[in-house]
């Protein structure tokens, strides 16, 4: 049975208004219509093999080359109007030998991505991939250093002169086994090489960087150490990039148990520069869409009323981005879910009513304060006002039925085999 989108949308907002109130409701869809996510290039991309970025045998249509990820991500932006820039990792799609770096061919992709509505968006370095066995900032080896080093400085230079000054590093430094390193030296040969390549790129480009963003992970593909486990060893790092330097959040980058939305509370009030990478996690990495669950809108709420959405002055405003890949899964599709799921997420967050909030908290009325914050953060189903944004840019209430009735899923698995 069709559903009546118009009517669900109408009567859904008449619903939300007797709850919050016109103004609110009009907030919240002003907010949703204004957020936009990165979308990284290796979120649509076939990977190794057709799969995902670390195995092979992925389902069909995958983009296999820059153009097809350009084209892919390209209609996701028209369906959404959300996902302006495309993050790119070099030795995936800015190489030719997958040991370094091409300016050159960061030329040719930057066009590409514009002859589809889309620009350059995070640089990120791989500090995976062949010569990386004993790790790449961290390694024994000077040459590897070396090699890794002149990566991220070329990396810098990309994300400065052709990007949007955002350079992301994620390195996969651990061990396996105690005894396998000294970790004082690898955590000391990290240090060292990130000053070296902060000191290493011209002031002309430090200028046009916005952020230099250090991700941690606790754990994988290392497993009894971690060189970059933490915020903290991050943020240690990201201090030697200058005023750039700022922390990277992965979703799926934490033990199960932690509190997210501290370490975001955190990071705003000591003014640190901040992303996301936007997943969900079930067990370890290679993540999944994302779910609006209670989570991530209660990431929003963080985000929101510190201010680094929307703020005035854009040094402030935080990175976002996905960070998916799940090779089981279309990827088309699972990147439209993931947008409209952030979309649920930010619209909660901006319906709390914040006032009557804070005057229960100030009560320390515990159960007052909780459902109040609970009513538009866990309770609240933003459909409405998500159909509603999308209708008012001139969408479809539902992208990800536009995309299933576009038939481009089926094109690309024919002709993509
Ligand atoms: C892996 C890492 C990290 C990084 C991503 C792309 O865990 O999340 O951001 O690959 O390099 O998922
Ligand atoms: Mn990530
Ligand atoms: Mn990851």
């Amino acid at each position: 049975m069709r559903r009546d989108l118009d009517h669900i949308r109408k009567s859904g907002l008449e619903y939300l208004k007797a709850l919050y109130g016109d103004k609110a409701v009009e907030h919240a869809i002003d907010v949703t219509m204004r957020f936009k996510v990165e979308v990284p290039g290796w979120q649509v991309w076939e990977g190794f093999g057709g799969g995902g970025r670390f195995e092979g045998g992925g389902t069909g249509g995958a983009a296999r080359s820059t153009g097809e990820i350009a084209s892919d991500i390209g209609l996701i932006h028209r369906l959404t109007k959300s996902t302006p820039t495309v993050g790119l990792h070099i030795l995936w799609f800015l190489s030719n030998d997958g040991m370094n770096g091409d300016y050159e061919i960061a030329k040719k992709v930057k066009m590409e991505l514009e002859a589809n509505g889309l620009s350059i968006g995070s640089i990120s370095p791989t500090y995976f991939l062949a010569g990386s066995g004993d790790g790449s900032f961290s390694a024994q080896n000077a040459a590897v250093r070396k090699r890794y080093i002149a990566q991220t400085v070329l990396g810098a230079q990309i994300a400065a002169e052709l990007g949007n000054g955002l350079l992301t590093l994620w390195w996969p430094d651990g061990t396996n086994y105690p005894g396998q390193r000294e970790l004082q030296d690898k955590i000391g040969l990290m240090r060292d090489c990130t000053v070296e390549f902060w000191n290493r790129i011209p002031d002309e480009q430090k200028k046009r960087l916005d952020k230099v963003l250090f991700e941690y992970k606790v754990f994988e593909p290392g497993t009894y150490s971690t060189t970059v486990p933490d915020w903290g060893t991050a943020r240690e790092l990201s201090m030697l990039a200058g005023d750039k330097g700022g922390v990277l959040i992965d979703m799926g980058h934490h033990h199960h148990s932690t509190n997210i939305e501290q370490i975001v509370g955190t990071l705003i009030q000591f003014d640190i520069r901040g992303g996301f990478h936007f997943n969900t996690r079930y067990a370890a990495d290679d993540d999944h869409s994302v779910q609006a669950d209670y989570d991530m809108s209660k990431l929003f709420h963080e985000l929101l009323s510190g201010d680094v959405v929307f703020n005035e002055n854009p040094a402030k405003n935080w990175a976002y981005a996905l960070d998916q890949m799940v090779r089981a899964e279309k990827r088309i599709p699972s990147v439209l879910k993931s947008v409209d799921a952030l979309k649920r997420s930010i619209a909660k967050a901006a319906l709390c009513d914040q006032e009557q909030l804070e005057s229960y908290q100030k009560t320390c009325d515990l159960i007052k304060s909780n459902t109040e914050f609970e009513r538009a953060i866990l309770h609240t189903d933003t459909t409405p006002v998500v159909m509603e944004a999308n209708v008012r840019q001139g969408l479809h209430p539902v992208p990800l039925t536009a995309y299933y009735e576009s038939g481009y899923q089926e094109t690309i698995e024919r002709i993509r085999t």
